[in-house]
């Protein structure tokens, strides 16, 4: 008897507790839900390339884009842009860095990852 209304207390606690939380999350909602306007840009990095394409990413000069870099590799990477001051530090597996693309001037960067160049490269291309 005395067990089931441990049991029972334990379990309610964890309900009090899972309520609460859940409470919070809505009072303080994630810094993502006030951003909806933000475009942004998700590159994986995987099997040393990005996205498996190094795509390209448009942007439109002066208009900030969110970039998200995700190492999702055994190995490490890091995302660098010269020209843009851009540069992730190297990313251990399952670690991500969140940055924004901004340019002044209309051109082509090219972005790279520093420690495998020859496979990790794709370019940014700034419209007026
Ligand atoms: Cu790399």
């Amino acid at each position: 008897m005395l067990r089931n209304n441990i049991i029972a207390i334990v379990a309610i606690s964890f309900i009090a507790v899972g309520a609460m939380w859940g409470i919070g999350n809505l009072l303080n909602p994630p810094e993502e839900a006030e951003l909806p306007n933000v475009e942004g840009v998700l590159l994986v990095a995987r099997d040393n390339l990005f996205n498996g394409t190094n795509p390209d990413i448009h942007v439109k000069v002066g208009v900030p884009k969110k970039l998200v870099v995700v190492n999702n590799d055994f190995s490490r990477h890091d995302l660098v842009v010269d020209e843009l001051n851009l540069n992730t530090a190297y990313l251990r597996g399952g670690q991500d860095f969140k940055t924004a693309i901004v340019t002044e001037e209309p051109g082509v960067y090219e972005y790279y990852c520093s420690l495998h160049p020859d496979t990790m490269r794709g370019k940014i291309i700034a419209d007026p």
